[in-house]
């Protein structure tokens, strides 16, 4: 039995309950959703030392990490979504790290700016600093998928489930992508999934950091 642990509308367990739907497979959910310093229960921290949403167990097999739980359940249950060959692993395993290392912390921050902070400030040097540093990773993506439908196999895959599901938060935060029109289609048709539906449910406010270097913290 596979116990997906994260409140899905308010952490990232909605990228994991994004895939657990494509794949059609049946779990249970335990709908945890922590602050960072708040204390969590023993329980918890034994399956996932660093705390965090999501955690994912399968038949007594434990494993933390949004896109890794993703590619493991995708080689798992086979099907389109998993790799056929070892170079197609490694290219799912490249853009999952990409979207990681390369998107994240700077959309995070432009989407916390614009609507998840309370009260939220959608001007500033912050988010320009954000958006110019989103330029050159979304700049790569679009120049990729010009002539690409998808981005592994010329099919939809677990490295667009698992870079869509980063990118969910730019149409969640109203972020103007438009310069960037392949990325957009691309994007569009990922969301559009029916599977995706959880994973666009973001319900969720952080109370605004008093001061700038507090802000910057958050996303170091
Ligand atoms: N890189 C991790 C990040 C996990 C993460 O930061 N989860 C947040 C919720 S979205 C959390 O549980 N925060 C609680 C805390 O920081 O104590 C992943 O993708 O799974």
């Amino acid at each position: 039995m596979i116990t997906l642990y994260g409140d899905v509308s308010r952490t990232r367990a909605n990228r994991c309950s994004w895939m657990l739907a494509e794949l059609g497979l049946a779990h249970q959910r335990q709908p945890f959703a922590f602050r960072p310093g708040q204390p969590k229960p023993p329980e918890f921290l034994a399956l996932n030392p660093n705390g965090k949403c999501p955690t994912l167990t399968d038949s007594g097999f434990t494993l933390f990490e949004s896109l890794a739980i993703n590619l493991y359940l995708a080689k798992k249950h086979g099907g389109p979504l998993a790799p056929r060959s070892l170079e197609e692993d490694a290219l799912m395993t490249q853009w999952s790290f990409w979207v990681v290392t390369e998107i994240e912390k700077p959309q995070l921050l432009a989407a916390a700016l614009c609507v998840l902070f309370d009260p939220h400030e959608p001007d500033g040097e912050e988010l320009e600093l954000a958006l110019a540093k989103l330029a050159r990773p979304w700049t790569a993506l679009d120049g990729y998928l010009q002539d690409r439908e998808f981005l592994v196999g010329e099919r939809f895959t677990a490295a667009d489930l698992n870079v869509a599901a980063v990118m969910h938060m730019v149409p969640v935060a109203g972020i103007d992508i438009s310069r960037w029109p392949s990325m957009v289609r691309w994007l569009e048709a990922c969301l559009a999934r029916p599977a995706a539906a959880d994973c666009l449910s973001v319900n969720f406010k952080v109370p605004r950091p008093a001061s700038q270097r507090d802000i910057l913290a958050m996303f170091l």
